[in-house]
């Protein structure tokens, strides 16, 4: 049966009325057909909806757009070439205040809304924490009503999807605009020529100008952001790559050469293919090069068109007003080419002098620093930037030589420390240009995203241009949106917590949910927020269930690890950890076995295609469970699943359903993560080392409601010299775990190369540098300390609620409100 057979189809919807939207669900079921017009099953109800919600998201954006035109404010850009959207549609209708008008809409078609919103593919166009952030600041940009953007690429294919075969992990092209995204608009009305190779020449009128090699186009593709309870809704712009039919070589393909004649255009595709193309080949470095500058070059002219556009009568001698209309901010040094872009612009097109140009450069760009891991931080090949990118090549090396300049004339006491501060590293085996080095010296203001991470920075990667520049570093602690990740994934718990503060402005003024402390000892309050936990477990063991075949026990203690699979991160540790439960409870006698608190671990992430050992910890983690859940003896006991896909939405069920989780890494490696943010917030008590944000949370929630251990980060180096020096003596218990691995108890896989990497001084394996055999004790213990807690379910449930209760400081809204007042200069700028 069709929509329209169900309710009168009609053009526009009225945002309250449940019977006016489902007339616009319908008119849209006819009238933007993707699918036979016979049929409405919930995938075709799902593009119908989405498309109904479009037309309340355009209205506001448009309404938006035009407000910003007519005010003229000073705008933030934000620069990522990563977004980790996930699904939109309940978070829309959730923001825009109408999800019970559009449930009762999609009931009139028989369907239920959950149902429907599950149909929807995730955007994964990011890899985990970076490009997650950038979608929690997008939403709360936007509630809080701020002149912002958001740029980034719209990648044909995203991060892939990840399977579990016999081998362990298999990648498939996760193709999330299979069908299409009823989310975007293309702007044919949007488009900017961007130049790749050439070469540079002297124009009549003296200037420099970049010339020959080929051009192709950059198209727009709009995401309209709502922000929560207010009419403004930002963009979320996508470039994508197209070349033009001047490009088709007809007479080539007239003749039969098909693929020689279609030559640009297949070049053209390259570009937005895929999130991250390998990089082992000089191809694909070269690839990754071109995604940069093409994100860059377009979002800038588009920035300097609307400079343009806003005020057409400033353009001419009007550049110095720039910084005070446009904030650019680059997420991580990916986006870095923004600076000789925006140089190579202001001078070659505009005809700025350098000085000028420099000069609303620096007071126009500004970068968050998202790692201190040194193979993390960029470094291009001078060669290939210099084929590639001919201008940029020189303005780079230009603004060097400045830098170089200017630290001989005014830091005499710092030449010995010049050549590691420079952004051309000349060695002339491979010489590269430093990217992080080229932010820090262009930018006006550079941020950490922790206070831990934020003051390494200063004391030790950035710490030589402190001296020269106190004021240029700051702490930005990261954030989330308590929109997604507690209103609209946890909506059992959100009651609750509405319910005792009595009103729901908690939603996006977080720092309210201290206000549930003072109920931390009460009954009431326990027993129905066990009672939302215990739905959310059951939400999540059926989530398990269907996708891994595996039956888990609600009653048992849900400890969860979910994240980019990285040696840092130590998820071997946690399985390390879990072989040694197991291999204790096969020790113990049934009787014992009857004292011990019942846990389902669980581990998910997705390990890099070429990142060998992240791809032996899945294996492993798949090997353990398959003996661990199929031992009769102890499977009562203990349960250890790996979580396939891990994702957006998988997230969205898992975090809610969760207890304890891990947050492992060897102190001073996690830059911040945002994912403890989200456990703690939604009521889960997080065993944790001293690192990135976790610093922060415990301080928030309370020291007695968090699981320490470990190294701490000033400790580290040391320990590692102790190691190479040959000081370390494992404890037995770690040894243990490696040798029951070894002994092949979970299969005759090879782990060897895997549990080798923490043996030695140094040299293999780099001598366990990620410390697990140091922190390996501390972590066994306070595990203990975690199954005794949990056998009182009165501490625990308390626990619990003054984890929420502590989270309100990251809010994304909060970190936000800093960037914009601290870093951007721009207020808010609410349509009326
Ligand atoms: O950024 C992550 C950090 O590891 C987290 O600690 C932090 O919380 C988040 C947000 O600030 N970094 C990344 O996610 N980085 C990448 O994904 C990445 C991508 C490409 C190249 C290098 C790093």
């Amino acid at each position: 049966m069709s929509a329209a057979d169900k309710v009168k189809p009609a053009a526009s919807p009225a945002s309250e009325d449940p019977s006016a939207i489902a007339g616009n669900i319908s008119y849209h079921a006819q009238y933007s057909p993707h699918f036979s017009p016979l049929a409405f099953g919930p995938e075709q109800a799902f593009y119908a909806t989405a498309e109904s919600v479009r037309d309340h998201l355009l209205q506001r954006w448009n309404d938006t757009y035009l407000h910003f035109h007519k005010t003229d404010p000073k705008q933030t850009y934000y620069l990522s070439m990563e977004y980790l959207q996930g699904r939109a549609l309940t978070n829309a209708i959730g923001n825009l205040g109408i999800t019970g008008a559009y449930a009762d809409a999609i009931k009139k078609f028989g369907y239920e809304l959950e149902a429907v919103a599950g149909q929807e593919r995730d955007a994964a166009l990011g890899n985990g924490g970076l490009g997650r952030l950038a979608s929690c600041f997008l939403d709360s940009m936007a509630t809080l009503n701020l002149p912002s953007w958001g740029y980034g690429l719209r990648y044909r294919y995203g991060l892939f999807k990840q399977r579990i075969a016999k081998e362990g992990q298999e990648e498939i092209a996760e193709d999330w605009l299979d069908k299409f995204s009823p989310w975007e608009i293309v702007r044919h009305d949007i488009v900017y020529p961007i130049r790749f190779f050439g070469h540079v020449e002297i124009a009549p009128d003296g200037r420099r100008k970049w010339a020959g090699g080929e051009v192709l186009s950059a198209l727009a593709y709009d995401v309209p952001i709502p922000g929560y309870k207010t009419k403004n809704a930002i963009s979320l712009r996508l470039w994508d790559a197209k070349a033009t039919a001047a490009d088709f070589n007809l007479f080539q393909f007239n003749d039969g050469q098909y693929e020689s004649a279609a030559q640009l255009h297949s070049r053209a595709q390259q570009i937005c293919a895929v999130l991250y193309p390998g990089d082992a080949t000089e191809e694909g470095k070269l690839l990754r090069l071109k995604q940069q500058y093409f994100l860059c070059s377009a979002s800038l002219q588009d920035i300097i068109f609307r400079f343009k556009e806003r005020k057409p009568d400033r353009v001419s001698g009007k550049w110095s007003e720039f910084p005070s209309k446009v904030a650019v901010q680059m997420n991580d040094t990916h986006p870095t080419l923004a600076i000789p872009e925006l140089m190579r612009l202001l001078m070659d097109e505009e005809g700025l002098g350098w000085d000028e140009a420099w000069d609303v450069t620096n007071k126009t760009v500004a970068y968050t620093n998202h790692t201190v891991l040194p193979e993390a931080l960029e470094k291009w090949s001078q060669a290939v930037m210099r084929k590639l990118l001919p201008r940029h090549m020189e303005i780079i090396e230009e603004i060097d030589k400045r830098f170089r300049e200017m630290v001989i004339s005014t830091r005499k006491d710092m030449e010995g420390k010049i050549e590691s501060m420079r952004v051309l590293d000349n060695n002339p085996e491979k010489p590269v240009v430093r990217m992080a080095n080229l932010c820090v010296v262009a930018g006006h203001t550079v941020n950490g995203v922790a206070e831990l991470h934020s003051n390494i920075l200063k004391e030790e990667l950035f710490a030589d241009y402190l001296s020269i520049w106190p004021k240029k570093f700051q702490n930005k602690t990261n954030g989330i949106t308590p929109r997604r990740w507690l209103r609209f994934c946890n909506p059992e718990l959100s009651e609750i917590v509405t319910k005792w503060l009595k009103t729901d402005q908690w939603t996006s003024n977080l720092d309210l949910l201290t206000g549930l402390r003072k109920f931390a000892d009460d009954e009431k309050l326990h027993a129905e927020w066990a009672a939302a936990k215990l739905a959310s477990k059951k939400r999540l063991a059926k989530h398990v269930l269907d996708v891994t075949g595996v039956t888990i026990d609600p009653n048992s203690l849900f400890d969860i690890q979910i994240k980019r699979i990285h040696e840092y991160k130590r998820q071997l540790m946690n399985i390390l950890g879990a072989v040694y439960r197991y291999k204790k409870l096969k020790e113990m006698s049934a009787e014992e076995r009857q004292k011990v608190t019942p846990r389902t671990v669980m581990v998910g992430g997705k390990a890099f295609a070429t990142y060998t050992n992240a791809k032996r910890i899945v294996k492993l983690v798949n090997d353990v469970g398959a003996v661990v859940n199929n031992d009769a003896d102890v499977n009562k006991y203990l349960k250890v699943v790996f979580i396939p896909n891990y994702n957006v939405s998988v997230a969205e069920v898992l975090i809610p359903g969760s207890e304890l989780s891990q947050h492992i890494s060897t102190a001073g490696m996690e830059a911040s993560g945002t994912s403890n943010m989200k456990f703690s917030l939604n009521g889960c008590v997080i065993i944790g080392t001293l690192d990135g944000a976790n610093v922060e949370i415990r301080e928030e929630v309370g020291q007695d409601n968090f699981f320490l251990f470990g190294a701490k980060a000033d400790q580290i180096a040391g320990l590692r010299k102790e190691r190479e020096n040959g000081l370390f003596k494992p404890d037995p218990r770690f040894e243990e775990a490696k040798q029951f691995i070894r002994s092949g108890a979970f299969g005759t896989y090879d782990y060897t190369p895997l549990l080798d990497s923490l043996e030695g001084n140094t040299g293999f394996g780099r001598g366990d540098y990620f410390l697990v055999g140091y922190d390996f004790p501390s972590y066994i213990e306070a595990q203990a300390r975690v199954d005794e807690a949990y056998k009182d379910k009165k501490k625990w449930i308390k626990m619990s609620i003054l984890n929420t209760a502590g989270s309100g400081k990251f809010s994304s809204d909060r970190t936000i409100d800093q960037y914009a007042k601290e870093i951007w200069g721009i207020s808010a700028c609410p349509v009326p």
